[in-house]
Order: structure tokens, then C-alpha cells, then sequence
């Protein structure tokens, strides 16, 4: 949107550049299509608005705004509102001035969206004037729940509902390898028990709360037979149960499977079937999302994807998770697929996804993916760890690439991330994003990006290391202040950060975060000459203790194994340091 926006002239100013301009405070995530400053006074932050009319406003949309402002007739800052069928699905028009602001969408969705906006633009104590035009790129855009392991709690994903719609994500997947009412496995054809069937109904009137579709997906692929329609039935069986429970949305997932399962033909009559049997009867229920068996180019060699792109209701979403199962979403990887599918791919990212890799913590940035690649999905999401809280990390990166993907700033919605989820402990959460988002050796060619800012310095340090040579002392003076760091930001978060349910998910990294970072200082220093060896090499054998101590603990909890800290350039680091302390301690 850039070239427009420029094109409009001065007093027009592009989305990234009134990005910057504007106070973080202000700014507005995910970064709108079209913003510009309009000038006039700064004006203090109305606290009451009234809703004008103050009838028949999208009922969500509505919520959201008592959520963050008084609604009061009677108070003087009025927010007026329209509806204009003319704007894009999903998008809103609004402007914000000292003495009221108006609001324009052609759909629920867009009020709602609209009044997330508003809500950041009137955040901060002092305000500016500003006019937003907005719609997302992608249709749908959100998370699915398909990694192996713990699947998320009933109250950690009515949390994670109330981010999405935050973060102006429309579609949730629910598709937890480990339900066996999920399937892969033979349960998938059975009622859920009645305890978790409420809480599926609870949880679906949850999303609908926050305008996100409640997409529940059967895995029968791994037990189904096709000799005769008695599996097809059962799975319209089971989608009309889900149905009685509130669901509007459904998905057939086809992934890790072999034998009977994959036969794409069998898949095609069964999905084909549901789609007109079911969904469209039904008239209320989202077009239908299946996951093929070949969702990724690396195994998807023989004619499969062109069957089911000639065969499959042209209304039905398939997916994809790029070159590989852990791929950037690159322009080639959606042009190999688009046309054998005959439809835009639905993609399922794999990431921030930890299930192969379990004891990293992923918290780093988003970034990878194509930005011209918006009008390219039909939709988009990603397939967080097993830890909700610290998933919302990623996913906001996730949802502001969705929306505006030419638009999306990386680093700057990495940064903000963390800020506005973690306000009290800020820096320390980044100290622990910062070393903590590599997945280690088995990510193979999407290993992501750790420990940035000092990857220069370890690599100095390494190298007088290999060389036999002193290090520069400031080398040693940045590394040791960097561990410095770690060492008290693991503690900042165990002792202040109020979301205790994050501080409960990454409690075991945080703590070894402790003896970590005081051995990483003190192998520096030795190194550089300022502590003896012995002191250095007894700090790293206290970690080593600690590591084994918590990675126990750790492995204590379900589908969980140990932890491991900064794998991609501390911890080898401080592997080579301590081989060098050795050879010092011995001489
Ligand atoms: C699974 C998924 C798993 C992910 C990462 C898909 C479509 N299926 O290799 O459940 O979380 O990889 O380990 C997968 O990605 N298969």
C-alpha cells in the first residue's frame, strides 16, 4: 500500500513511515493498510464515548468497545457509526478527531475490527488526530491447534480467543493430535464425553464472542475403511453432534497417515460428500478446510495434489505448509502448489510449533515469509508450542503478517509484542526471547535466527579462542554484560511478571536462565583474563547441575522432555569455553 499511500501527498503519510512517526503508544497492530495523520491539536484521551446511534451496533463490536471505554450517552466524545456495504469484507473506515470519531464498515467483522483499532489509537494519555483506512489481505487468518503432545487447556484457549480478536485473527482450528474425539486414531467416529462436549459448546460461543469461527477437525485417516458409506456417514455423524454443540466450521485433516487413508479418490467422495450433504445444507456453516496427505512439496511427488485439485468441491480449502513441514511460505512454494490444487492454499504454518523439538523454547521473531504473498492464500495459520501464553509472542508477528503482510515490520511487531503482552518485565521477556528462539539442530533448513545481537561478538571470541589469542576486551566486557543480563532477567520474570500462567509455562527456562547466565559471565571473564579458571569452570559445573536438576522437573510433565537454553550460539559457546578453561586450568 505504500506507492497509494505516498501517491495521496504529503499530508498522507504511508503506513510504515506514520508507523514510526506516531508514539508506540499509539500505534496500531496489525499495521492498517492506510493511515494518515490529519493534523490539529493533540487532545487528551476521552475515557467515555458515546454510541451513536446508540442502537444496533454489531453486538461483539459493542463489547469490545465497553471493554475499553465507558459507553455513556451522555458524554462528549461521540463515536458515530455507519454502515457502508461499499468497503472491502472485514474492513472499516475511521477517523478519530478531537471532539468525536466515526466508524463505517460493511460487516460485523469490520466494527469490530474497527473498534480493536480504535481502542490502540486511544490508548495513549495524549492524542492525535488520525484517519485509518483498513481491510485485511488474507480471509482468513488465525492458529491451528495440530501439534503433537499436551493440547492446550478449555481456559487457555478462551484466553487465547480474546488475543485473536485483538489481533484481528477470524479463524481457529481446533485439530490437538493427542484428542482421541479429534481422531488419528479409531475414536474419531465417537460422541465426546458429555463434560468435554460442554466445553467444546463453551468454547465455541467463546470464539464467536471475539468473531473468530470455531473450525473443529476430525483425523479419521488413520482408521477409516471405504469398502462401503458407513465411514462417510459416521463422519456426517459426527459433524452433525458437533454441529448440535455450536460448531459452524469444520475441518478434515488427512497428515501423517498411511495405507487406506491416503487414497485420494476415497478423499475426495468422502470430502465431497460432506460438503454437500452437510455444509451446504446447512447454510450457516464456513466453506470446509481439508489438510491433504501431501501438504508440503518435499513429499509430494506422484499425482495426488492434481487429483485432489480436480476433484475436490472447488469450495474446499486445502492446505499447505510450504517446501517442507518447516518452511518460509516463499512466492515459488505457493506458485508450485496453486496450480495442482486448482485454489489459493490454505496455509498451515509450522511455527512457532515445538513438538520436534521440544525442550526449545520459540520466541522469536516472524519473519520468512513472502510480503507479496497476501493475494496469493486463501488463508493463513500458524501451528503454535504446546505453551499458549508464550505462543502469543509469535502469533502476534503471525497476525500482523496475515492481515498487512507488505506492511509487516518484523521486528518492530516482535519488539511490540513483548511489550504490550509483558509491560512490567519487558526487557527481560526480550532478554529471554532474544537467546531463546532456535530449535536446534533438527529444525535443519528452517533453523531460525538466535542471540543476533551478539552473534558477532561470540563469533570474535571463538575465533581468538581457535587462534590462541587473547580476546579484545571489548568482547569480553559486551559478552559478560549480555549474560549479565540473562542472569537477571530470568529472575525479573519468575519474581514480577504478572501473567503467572506464561511465568508457569517457561518457569523451567527462566530459572536455568539464573546459573546460565552467571556461567556464561564467568567464562568470559576467565577468558579474558579477569577471573581464574577454576572460579569459571566451578560456575559452569553449577549449571550443568542446575540443567539437569530443572530438565528433570521438566520431564516430569506430560509429553514434555528437558530443557535447553540458547542451543544456537550461547550454549556452544560456552561448550568451547569451557574446553578452553580446561586446557588453561591444567597448565
Ligand atoms: C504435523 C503436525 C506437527 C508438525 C510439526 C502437519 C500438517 N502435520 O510432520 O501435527 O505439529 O508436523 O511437528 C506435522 O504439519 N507433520
Amino acid at each position: 500500500m505504500r506507492g497509494l499511500a505516498l501517491a495521496l501527498g504529503a499530508v498522507c503519510l504511508g503506513a510504515s513511515v506514520w508507523a514510526e512517526a506516531l508514539p508506540a503508544s499509539m500505534r496500531v497492530w496489525p499495521t492498517p493498510q492506510e493511515a494518515s495523520l490529519t493534523g490539529g491539536e493533540s487532545f487528551a484521551r476521552p475515557k467515555a464515548v458515546a454510541l451513536v446511534p446508540a442502537d444496533g451496533f454489531d453486538a461483539e463490536a459493542q463489547a469490545a468497545l465497553s471493554a475499553a471505554f465507558t459507553v455513556d450517552a451522555a458524554a462528549g466524545y461521540a463515536l458515530s457509526w455507519t454502515v457502508d456495504a461499499s468497503l472491502p469484507k472485514e474492513g472499516y473506515a475511521l477517523t478519530v478527531r478531537a471532539d468525536g470519531a466515526t466508524l463505517a464498515a460493511a460487516d460485523g467483522r469490520g466494527f469490530f475490527y474497527g473498534v480493536q483499532t480504535l481502542r490502540q489509537l486511544l490508548a495513549a494519555e495524549t492524542c492525535r488526530g488520525v484517519t485509518v483506512k483498513d481491510w485485511p489481505d488474507v480471509p482468513f487468518r488465525g492458529v491451528v491447534e495440530g501439534f503433537y503432545g499436551q493440547p492446550w487447556s478449555f481456559e487457555a484457549r478462551k484466553r487465547m480467543f480474546a488475543f485473536m480478536g485483538e489481533q484481528k485473527m477470524n479463524t481457529y482450528i481446533y485439530g490437538p493430535k493427542d484428542d482421541p474425539y479429534h481422531g488419528f486414531g479409531p475414536k474419531w467416529r465417537d460422541p465426546y464425553p458429555e463434560a468435554k462436549g460442554r466445553e467444546i459448546a463453551e468454547l465455541a460461543r467463546v470464539a464467536h464472542a471475539n468473531k473468530v469461527n470455531f473450525v473443529w477437525a476430525v483425523h479419521p485417516g488413520k482408521d477409516i475403511h471405504w469398502q462401503d458409506d458407513s465411514d462417510i456417514k459416521a463422519c456426517l455423524a459426527k459433524f452433525e453432534l458437533m454441529y448440535a454443540l455450536g460448531v459452524r466450521a469444520f475441518a478434515v485433516f488427512f497428515d501423517d497417515i498411511s495405507g487406506e487413508g491416503t487414497r485420494a479418490e476415497k478423499q475426495i467422495a468422502l470430502l465431497n460428500t460432506l460438503n454437500r450433504e452437510f455444509v451446504r445444507k446447512k447454510g450457516d456453516v464456513a466453506p470446509l478446510i481439508m489438510c491433504p496427505t501431501d501438504y508440503a512439496a518435499a513429499w509430494a511427488k506422484g499425482t495426488y495434489l492434481e487429483r485432489l485439485g480436480a476433484g475436490l468441491d472447488p469450495d474446499i480449502q486445502v492446505m499447505w505448509t510450504g517446501d517442507a513441514v518447516c518452511a518460509d511460505i516463499t512466492k515459488g512454494t505457493v506458485e508450485h502448489v496453486t496450480p495442482r490444487i486448482r485454489r489459493k492454499p490454505f496455509i498451515w504454518w509450522n511455527w512457532p510449533v515445538c513438538d520436534y523439538c521440544k525442550p526449545h523454547l520459540l520466541m522469536g521473531r516472524c519473519y520468512g515469509n513472502d510480503p507479496t504473498n497476501g493475494p496469493r492464500y486463501g488463508g493463513f495459520v500458524s501451528n503454535p508450542m504446546d505453551k499458549p501464553e508464550a505462543s502469543k509472542v509469535p502469533l502476534f508477528g503471525v497476525a500482523a503478517y496475515a492481515w498487512n503482510p507488505d506492511d509487516f515490520d518484523s521486528d518492530q511487531a516482535w519488539r511490540d509484542s513483548i511489550r504490550r503482552l509483558f509491560p512490567e518485565v519487558a526487557a527481560s521477556v526480550q532478554t529471554l526471547a532474544d537467546h531463546n528462539s532456535s530449535q536446534g539442530p533438527k529444525a535443519e533448513g528452517f533453523n531460525r535466527e538466535e542471540s543476533v545481537a551478539v552473534a558477532p561478538v561470540v563469533a570474535r571470541l571463538t575465533a581468538a579462542l581457535d587462534a590462541g589469542q587473547p580476546p579484545e576486551a571489548d568482547d569480553v566486557a559486551a559478552l559478560t554484560r549480555e549474560f549479565r543480563r540473562i542472569s537477571l532477567a530470568g529472575v525479573d520474570i519468575v519474581a514480577n511478571c504478572q501473567n503467572r500462567l506464561f511465568v508457569e509455562e517457561v518457569r523451567d527456562w527462566a530459572d536455568g536462565m539464573m546459573a546460565f547466565g552467571v556461567a556464561g559471565a564467568a567464562a568470559t571473564q576467565a577468558l579474558g583474563g579477569q577471573l581464574p579458571p577454576q572460579e569459571a569452570l566451578a560456575a559452569i559445573r553449577a549449571w550443568r547441575d542446575q540443567r539437569r536438576v530443572l530438565s528433570e522437573r521438566h520431564a516430569a510433565k506430560p509429553f514434555s522432555e528437558g530443557i535447553v537454553l540458547s542451543s544456537r550460539v550461547l550454549a556452544p559457546y560456552l561448550d568451547k569455553a569451557e574446553a578452553a578453561l580446561r586446557r588453561m586450568a591444567e597448565r
